[in-house]
């Protein structure tokens, strides 16, 4: 489909835009004006940067604040990130499925009481999605996968914590996870990748045919899983309607594989569509069976079963994207060059008996380029498919494709862009959402190769922000990240500001259960200092107020279980204090009225002072006590 001279045009254009660029004439223009004005150059200022010609579009000056969140995937770090964008600026790290030693995550019994006791050593996330009401985003929770240990994990929006994490049963890999649109979220729905036997206990290790996968709906609010949808072939990406009738999912193994040719044999695989209502209708009317080792209900949707239809589409399909007008999915080929459009109207049709094959919702099928791999939307008709193995984004217009589909002479591309290089997702700002503003588009890129200062041989991804606001997409920056976000969203700034909390409420369910445990122990944690044994448990209950710990010493025996529960009562947003033990491998956040705990056994006798680690005051080096273990 690319038309050489129009690619040549674009790499051009874009060759001019490049960050470094438009930062060098910006700065260089700053040093200019300055030393005409006759006064010292120093950090080009907002108002410098304004004097002295338009400043990059992403520029934030000092001071302000981002218009947008980006909620990012960490990647092999299990963890989740939260940027500020346009600037691109890292502002938090969220632990989920990784411990973390700067707020404790894994180490402190709060967050242990969501990990599970056994958890494993990290996480691989790639798909975070916020929860929606009627197809908007509605600043409650953050959905998030883990494809590494099989897990899902929900993060709470106003305290920025995971707050829950649960297993998925039936399946091994849980790869694709979307929310539910309409009437609100409601389910989560979530992709297991991997066909294993079940119960995947070592009967049945080398039988193929005994191997499957299972579509899975958790109950958001809840977090238990809702029902499981058995399937053929296996699950890849996800995507719902903005109805709440249909969910679509991509498979790449229709084949049912188990090596990279059994992968790749057939020219078809398919994308799977779910019957919400019906699924409902069949578990409510008991029509499931629950498999040995789980007590979730697994209704039946492979081939023949009413609940589900396949829709044959070209080779390894992989991106699943709802169009924010509500009307289609579309499922992008990667291992074709088309992505294959489909209607929700007639998926409705075909459910209803009027139209007999599966093909016949399907609306266009456009081509192209090599490797698309994820579509984004900007509300405006028109969509943004990333080329894996072109290295660039196309822009095309979707009623244009629908077109050409049906005979008419019409060029549904817009424009195809460089990017540098081998781009995964993109996400267009509100773009999943009816709020889709078309302002920015994120291409996650994979490989940076020289786009960086070298930092060995792992280099980092390249995150680019494109402005898409006008006909033409323009380059604005690149961002290094620690590798492998998969995914991000773009959320505007009015969802989320007024709901996330500066302090934490005293009332706080996050840690309802260690001030529960105090109360049963009559310590008022705001203001009582004191250590509480029982046989050969001590529980120790301290304040922490800027320069100080409650406790400037107790004395515990070796081999005691000790509890160590602290709470802030500093009341300043920002005063953290932090909880580090030395030699015994703990630290934990206490953020102001938050109270943290921590339990480990006192098995190195010995003095151990025990130090603030967030810098919190004048003071704050000052601010260490001691713990005493009797040998
Ligand atoms: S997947 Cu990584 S580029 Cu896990 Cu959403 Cu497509
Ligand atoms: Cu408290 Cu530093
Ligand atoms: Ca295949």
């Amino acid at each position: 489909m690319s038309d050489n001279s129009e690619d040549q045009k674009q790499s051009r254009e874009t060759g001019g835009l490049s960050r470094r660029h438009v930062l060098g004439t910006s700065a260089l223009a700053g040093v200019v004006g300055a030393g005409l004005a006759g006064g010292l150059v120093s950090v080009p200022s907002a108002q410098a940067a304004s004097s002295s010609g338009p400043a990059p579009k992403d520029f934030v000056p000092p001071g302000q604040l981002d218009e947008y969140y980006g909620i990012w995937s960490g990647g092999q770090s299990g963890e989740l990130r939260i940027l500020g964008i346009p600037s691109m600026r890292e502002l938090v790290r969220i632990p989920v499925f990784n411990t973390d030693f700067t707020i404790g995550w894994g180490i402190t019994n709060e967050s242990k009481r969501v990990l599970g006791a056994n958890f494993p050593a990290g996480g691989d996330l790639h798909h975070p999605h916020m929860s929606m009401t009627h197809g908007r985003y509605d600043g409650r929770y953050i959905f998030v996968n883990d494809k590494a240990c099989t897990r899902v994990a929900r993060i709470r929006c106003d305290i920025m914590r995971t707050d829950k994490i649960i297993n998925i049963p039936n399946t091994q890999s849980i790869h694709g996870l979307r929310v539910q649109r309409e009437p609100r979220t409601g389910y989560v729905f979530c992709c297991g990748e991997f066909r294993v036997p079940h119960p995947n206990d070592g009967r049945d290790l080398n039988d193929p045919s005994k191997y499957f996968t299972v579509f899975t709906a958790i109950d958001g609010d809840t977090m238990k899983v809702a029902w499981q949808v058995l399937v053929d072939g296996n699950l890849d990406n996800t995507d719902a309607d903005y109805d709440g009738k249909y969910v679509a999912a991509t498979c790449y193994n229709s084949e049912g594989g188990v090596n990279l040719a059994g992968f790749m044999r057939d020219e078809r695989d398919w994308v799977v569509i779910f019957d919400i209502k019906a699924i409902e209708a069949a578990v409510r009317k008991g029509q499931y069976k629950k498999i040995p080792g789980s007590d979730v209900p697994v209704v039946d949707g492979r081939h023949g079963s009413k609940l589900t239809m396949y829709v044959p589409v070209p080779k390894n399909p992989h991106g699943c994207n709802a169009s924010p007008d509500g009307k289609y999915i579309v499922a992008s080929g990667k291992l074709s060059p088309t992505v294959t459009v489909m209607s929700w109207k007639k998926i409705g049709e075909y459910f209803a008996g009027k139209l007999k094959n599966p093909r016949d919702i399907v609306v266009a099928e456009p081509e192209m380029g090599l490797g698309p791999l994820h579509t984004a939307f900007d509300g405006r008709g028109n969509a943004y498919t990333t080329l894996f193995i072109d290295s660039q984004i196309v822009k095309w217009n979707v009623e244009d494709a629908i077109k050409a589909y049906n005979g008419q002479k019409v060029n549904y591309i817009r424009q195809k862009l460089d990017v540098a290089y081998q781009p995964g997702h993109n996400h267009a700002s509100m773009g999943e959402t009816r709020d889709a503003d078309g302002k920015w588009l994120i291409s996650l890129n994979k490989f940076s190769k020289d786009r960086f200062l070298p930092v060995g041989p792992l280099h980092p991804d390249n995150d680019q922000l494109i402005d898409i606001s006008g006909d033409q997409m323009k380059i604005v920056a690149d961002g290094p990240v620690y590798c492998e976000p998969h995914d991000c969203n773009l959320i505007h700034r009015r969802v989320l500001m007024d709901k996330v909390k500066r302090v934490w409420s005293r009332n706080d369910p996050f840690f309802a259960e260690t001030v529960a445990l105090a109360k049963k122990h009559g310590v008022k944690l705001e203001t009582d200092n004191k250590v509480i044994r029982q046989g050969k448990k001590v529980f120790v209950y301290m304040t922490s107020a800027a320069p100080t710990y409650g406790l400037e010493q107790f004395t515990v025996k070796k081999g005691d279980e000790v509890t160590i529960t602290i709470t802030n009562v500093d009341t300043i947003q920002d005063l953290t204090h932090g909880f580090c033990l030395a030699n015994y491998g703990i630290n934990m956040e206490i953020s102001p009225q938050q109270t943290s705990s921590v339990t480990f056994i006192a098995d190195k006798p010995g003095v151990h002072w025990f130090y603030c680690t967030f810098f919190c005051h004048a003071l704050h080096l000052e601010m260490r006590s001691r713990m005493l273990v009797e040998a």
